[in-house]
């Protein structure tokens, strides 16, 4: 976990970035498929859902939620990337999600940054490495 600034452009310029963006998407999905059979199964897709940490307020209070309260809102993200019902996500399905969250994340953050703990090898963490290199970049 680290602690980043980041605003809604650089995870724009991050998902359109189509070379990186797929990049990161495949080295995620290989390290969620376990059993590398090129599917994820539910099993495989909760260390993804959790990571979207859903149930982290906003204002640092925990709250307290039963299991099966839990259970339900991880079932139905599943279903949200599971596009064909199949019961399993594929890299395409995995892709299409992501992107749509981070888009949809991006929109509601606007162009204020925001100072957020994230994730090492997470998306968004990928989303700001790769805006710092550009900068770097552009500075050199
Ligand atoms: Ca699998
Ligand atoms: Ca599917």
């Amino acid at each position: 976990m680290s602690v980043e600034v980041l605003d809604g452009a650089t995870i724009v310029n991050f998902v359109e970035d189509e070379e990186a963006f797929n990049l990161a998407v495949r080295h995620r999905f290989g390290n969620l498929d376990t059993n590398h059979d090129g599917l994820l199964c539910y099993a495989e897709m909760l260390k993804e859902l959790q990571s979207l940490r859903v149930f982290e307020t906003h204002y640092g209070i925990d709250v307290k939620l039963d299991p099966e309260e839990i259970a339900r809102v991880y079932d139905s993200l599943f279903v949200q990337f599971d596009h064909d019902s199949n019961g399993a996500v594929d890299l395409e399905e995995l892709k299409a999600e992501t992107k749509r969250m981070m888009l949809a994340m991006a929109n509601g953050m606007g162009f204020l940054p925001v100072q957020m703990v994230l994730e090492e090898d997470g998306f968004l963490k990928k989303a700001v490495e790769r805006e710092s290199t550009k900068i770097k970049q552009l500075l050199n």
